[in-house]
């Protein structure tokens, strides 16, 4: 069995003083640049309203930056209650931030996209009209289409694109077409028991010779948050070709177990350095772990679970 290695203790908490992040910080995005790890995360004020703030860390762990104010707020009426749970994929000399707009009845998907982290741009509501959230892009494309995961409860579905301008404006036949057909677009299901209620996909794959290693969640029937992984076809990622029976990371630690909503791990984003996958993750809705994983050793791992 291969476990994630939590790295000392949790890595971002909330501030007091910031009104906007002062009752928790959960739920990254992350993206390596370099040396450095862009951390985007939900920031909650108090009675469940959030937006996203922005941390840069080095690999060690080591904060080297935190913006004082959100980067991304609530504007738009879809949003009204929260912008939450971002990730991110870098395309086209740009980083796309799909995140959840919640407007405390729906959660809808919403895209935002920075090419510097300091300025950045809203593109509104994507996705189809209905409950859904967990959505990302592969973070390139793949025979030449953008491959968008998304999340209808309780399997993970994938969606093509030509190119992002199609994605943003799919045409009014695309989603319920997409829709209609839902059952061909599902990639996984709930499987195990640990994650018999529902799934979702975690950070946007990451590609390895041996396929994408595509990490996602798992709810049991008593709603504890776990984090599995699966691994897709390089060429056909619409095919789950191994997948491991067992969680990769579960509510362990103090902070894991008790928080704002209790024994919740809820990976987001990754950042690799040579064999280690650095896994950042929200833990109990209240503050951020992290930890690390071999890719090399989840890949055998992967191996033996092939399908
Ligand atoms: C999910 C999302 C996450 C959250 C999790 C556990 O539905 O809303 O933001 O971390 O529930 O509460």
């Amino acid at each position: 069995m291969i476990h994630v290695e939590r790295i000392g203790k949790a890595l971002l908490e909330a501030i007091e003083e910031h009104a906007w992040e002062s009752q928790a910080v959960l739920n990254p995005a992350s993206i390596r640049e370099g040396d450095e790890v862009h951390l985007l995360y939900r920031a909650v004020e108090g009675n469940n309203y959030s937006t996203i703030g922005y941390a840069r860390f080095d690999r060690h762990g080591n904060l080297l930056e935190r913006r004082p104010e959100p980067v991304i707020h609530r504007e738009m009426d879809q949003e009204k209650k929260g912008c939450e749970d971002p990730r991110i994929t870098y395309m086209d000399d740009r980083y796309f931030i799909f995140y959840t707009a919640y407007d405390n009845v729906n959660c809808r998907v919403a895209l935002a996209s920075t090419r510097d982290f300091i300025s950045f741009e809203k593109h509104g509501i994507v996705g189809p009209d209905v409950w859904d959230k967990d959505a990302m892009i592969f973070p390139e494309k793949i025979n030449g289409k953008i491959i968008f995961i998304h999340r209808i409860e309780p399997n993970i579905q994938f969606a093509v694109f030509e190119d992002m301008e199609h994605l943003l404006d799919p045409g009014e036949h695309y989603w319920p077409a997409h829709l209609a057909k839902l059952d061909n677009y599902t990639v996984m299901r709930p499987l195990f028991e640990w994650e018999t209620t529902k799934i979702g996909g975690g950070p946007p794959p990451i590609k390895t010779e041996e396929g994408w290693i595509f990490i996602y969640h798992g709810v049991d029937r008593d709603f504890v948050y776990r984090a599995g992984v699966a691994l897709l076809d390089l060429d056909d990622p619409f095919r789950v070709v191994a997948r491991l029976p067992y969680p990769i990371l579960e509510p362990v630690l103090s902070y894991e177990l008790i928080g704002d909503v209790n024994n919740v791990v809820f990976p987001e984003g990754t950042a690799r350095f040579d064999d280690d996958l650095f896994i950042y993750y929200g833990a109990a809705d209240k503050v951020i772990g992290w930890g690390k994983i071999s890719v090399s050793e989840l890949l055998d791992e992967l191996n033996k679970y092939r399908i």
